[in-house]
């Protein structure tokens, strides 16, 4: 699960990324620190993996992972100059973006850049990657055309023009494409070219400690747009994950925040993606795995390897909430709980699955 840190130049992206990794990636107020991807892995705390741990009493247990890559500033005249295509080719491959706006005052930096309006960035980027997108789709119909005169006209190609067609005259209207409703053959003639303005974004507010709690107004004025948004105080998050954990949590307490930024982010990429976990349990492991909602028992053996995917037969499936209820598996199958699911069984969050299978 793939989330790139974005956004425009300073807004604070390789903060929040030491703050949620624990790295230290370098920051600075006035060069452009760094001019490759940092990339820190994240665990994903689930206190129901912990409970089947003890149930299971496993040799290994194994949490879900989110992988954050910290960018360079996109967009800029520095993106250019160090192969921008090379970076924008990374970006795309990621799942969603958590959109870094920059929120805090600091004299020297509205010198610099101007004073923080988050509003106005969030559209500058919006705008930036509609206008990338744009050129990726007239490109490719271009070429489309090309092949129509030298009369290659398939019922492929046709498709993936109709859908350009119907996202460029969406572009042109200032709309990204993860608010078109394409059809799920439309939507598969396009995924190849990972349009960025199709990725889910989180608008995060990078504030200080000062503004931190009075920056509703503008998170109410994000999400009206339709977006999910949040605040946190990035630099001071910063500070907090380099303290001793018992220090971290007397200021925590004083600025009221309940939960570490790791698992508030973890919260709002698993919302904004529409992820959900399940569980393999037995003697060797219990793990979790990451999947999307809507997604298949087919698409959830595949998680675990292809071979499950391939051959799969059927998945013996319960649920975590049934198991803590009921204390066992054996009561499960007594209450008939347990079940066997074919190829098309909806995966629900916290069920827990073993694939038959064969190859
Ligand atoms: N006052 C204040 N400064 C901050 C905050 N967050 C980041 N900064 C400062 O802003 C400067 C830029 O922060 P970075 O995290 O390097 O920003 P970035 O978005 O990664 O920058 P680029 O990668 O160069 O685009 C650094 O000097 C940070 O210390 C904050 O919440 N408050
Ligand atoms: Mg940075």
């Amino acid at each position: 699960m793939k989330i790139g840190l974005t956004g425009l130049p300073k807004s604070g992206k390789t903060t929040i990324y030491n703050a949620l990794t624990g790295n230290s990636g370098v920051t600075d107020k006035y060069i452009q620190a760094h001019h490759e991807a940092h990339i820190g892995v994240v665990e994903v705390m689930d206190e129901r993996v912990t409970r089947l741990s003890e149930m299971y009493k496993p040799k290994k247990t194994i949490y879900a992972h989110l992988e954050y890559s910290d960018f360079p500033a996109l967009f800029t005249t520095h993106a250019e100059d160090m192969s921008a295509n090379a970076l924008l080719s990374e970006v795309k491959t990621m799942e969603g973006f958590v959109l870094v706006l920059r929120c805090f005052e600091d004299s020297e930096m509205d010198e610099l850049y101007g004073k923080a309006d988050p509003l106005s960035d969030l559209q500058k980027f919006e705008d930036e990657m509609l206008l990338q997108d744009m050129i990726i789709a007239e490109k490719r119909l271009e070429k489309i055309e090309l092949s129509y005169k030298r009369g290659i006209k398939t019922p492929a190609l046709q498709l993936e023009e109709k859908a350009l067609h119907h996202i460029v005259k969406a572009l042109q209207e200032g709309t990204p494409i993860r608010k078109l409703e394409l059809g799920t053959d439309e939507e598969k003639s396009v995924r190849g070219f990972q349009f960025m303005s199709q990725k889910p974004i989180l608008a995060l507010l990078n504030c200080s400690e000062d503004n931190y709690k009075q920056v509703d107004d503008i998170l109410a004025q994000i999400r009206t747009k339709g977006y999910l948004a949040e605040a946190i105080a990035g630099r001071f998050e910063e500070e907090l994950s380099r303290m001793e954990p018992e220090d971290a949590a007397v200021f925590m307490e004083d600025m009221g925040i309940r939960e570490s930024v790791r698992d508030r982010l973890t919260h709002l990429c698993y919302e904004l993606m529409g992820y959900l976990s399940f569980f393999t349990v037995g003697e060797d492991e219990v793990r979790a795995w990451t999947i999307q909602k809507g997604d298949n028992a087919v698409t959830a053996a595949g998680k675990i390897h292809s071979d499950l995917a391939r051959g799969f037969i059927r998945a013996e499936c319960f649920n975590y909430n049934d198991l803590m209820a009921h204390g066992s598996e054996k009561a499960l199958r007594e209450k008939g709980l347990f079940k066997l699911e074919g190829k098309e069984y909806t995966v629900k969050d916290g069920d827990i699955l073993s694939i038959r299978f064969n190859v």
